[in-house]
């Protein structure tokens, strides 16, 4: 085994038993050796939190175990945060996002935010157990492109429909892409809430919000077109 396999599974166990210092020294070690930050990610420290969940619901692990576990993982984020998501390029779009009301869990959420402001999005994240009243006013002061619900349970995923309600209530729906997504959420489940787009991991939220920019910005350019068009064709007359 290549030592980059081994601090694979060392940070994977690691995570899994919550030890947050080897996980950061695993983590400053394999960046040494030039390992990829997206593989320490996705190979190592996403399975080992999977594997966190798949044994909270068989009753081996409690939620003390899930928090050390997700203490350790953020550790490591922290060190990774940096190498993904800073670009230094123009903004190309702006996203509001954060985690719904009644749901704590941001581990999913802040990785969607890493890759989006890797990939040169302006992201204002609202935090988590966020009421709609600040989703509300966060769409108004911000004017994004997209606005994103974060739901973790299937106790909190109705939020979504309470959101864009309250998104429709403040005259704001239609001024705004909704994004949803979150570990137990489904496409089907995200037609039914009323939102535009779903996205299963964080990648995908990342190529889906820049063809969302592009489609708005290509409706921009067409509108302005066509009002070029019509000052043009108003001089002629005149
Ligand atoms: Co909780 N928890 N938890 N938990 N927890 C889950 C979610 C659970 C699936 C575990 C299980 O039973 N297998 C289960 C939910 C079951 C359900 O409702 N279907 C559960 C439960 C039940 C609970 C409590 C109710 C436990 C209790 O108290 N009895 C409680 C609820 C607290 C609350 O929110 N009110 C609770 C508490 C906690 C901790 C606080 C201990 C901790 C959270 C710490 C934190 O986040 N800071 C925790 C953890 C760590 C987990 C698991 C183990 C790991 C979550 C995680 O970070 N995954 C989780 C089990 C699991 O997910 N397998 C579990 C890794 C992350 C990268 O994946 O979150 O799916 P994920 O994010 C993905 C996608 O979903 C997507 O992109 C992300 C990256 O690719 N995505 C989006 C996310 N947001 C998106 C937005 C988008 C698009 C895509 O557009 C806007």
């Amino acid at each position: 085994m290549s030592r980059e396999e081994e601090i694979r599974q060392e940070l994977f166990d690691h995570t899994l038993n919550g030890h947050a210092p080897e996980v950061k020294a695993l983590t400053e070690e394999g960046l040494k050796l030039g390992m990829d930050p997206m593989d320490i990610l996705f190979k190592a420290l996403i399975p080992s939190l999977e594997e966190v969940g798949r044994r909270f619901e068989k009753g081996d692990f409690f939620v003390p175990e899930m928090l050390i576990a997700a203490r350790a993982m953020q550790g490591a984020l922290v060190i990774l945060r940096p190498l993904i998501a800073e670009t230094g390029a123009k903004p190309i779009g702006k996203v509001v996002i954060g985690t719904v009301k009644g749901d704590i869990h941001d581990i999913g959420k802040n990785l969607v935010i890493i890759m989006m402001e890797g990939a040169g999005f302006e992201v204002v994240d609202l935090g988590v157990n966020c009421p709609p009243e600040k989703f509300v006013d966060a769409v108004r002061v911000n004017e994004p492109h997209i606005v994103g619900f974060s739901a973790f349970l299937t106790t909190t995923m109705p939020m979504f429909k309470v959101n864009i309600q309250a998104l429709e209530k403040a005259g704001l729906r239609d001024k705004v892409a909704v994004m949803v997504g979150g570990a137990p959420v489904t496409e089907e489940y995200a037609k039914l809430a009323g939102a535009d787009h779903y996205s299963p991991d964080a990648s995908i939220a990342t190529r889906m919000a820049k063809q969302i920019v592009g489609a708005a910005q290509a409706a921009e350019n067409a509108a302005l077109t066509q009002a070029v068009e019509l000052i043009d064709k108003t001089l002629k007359k005149g």
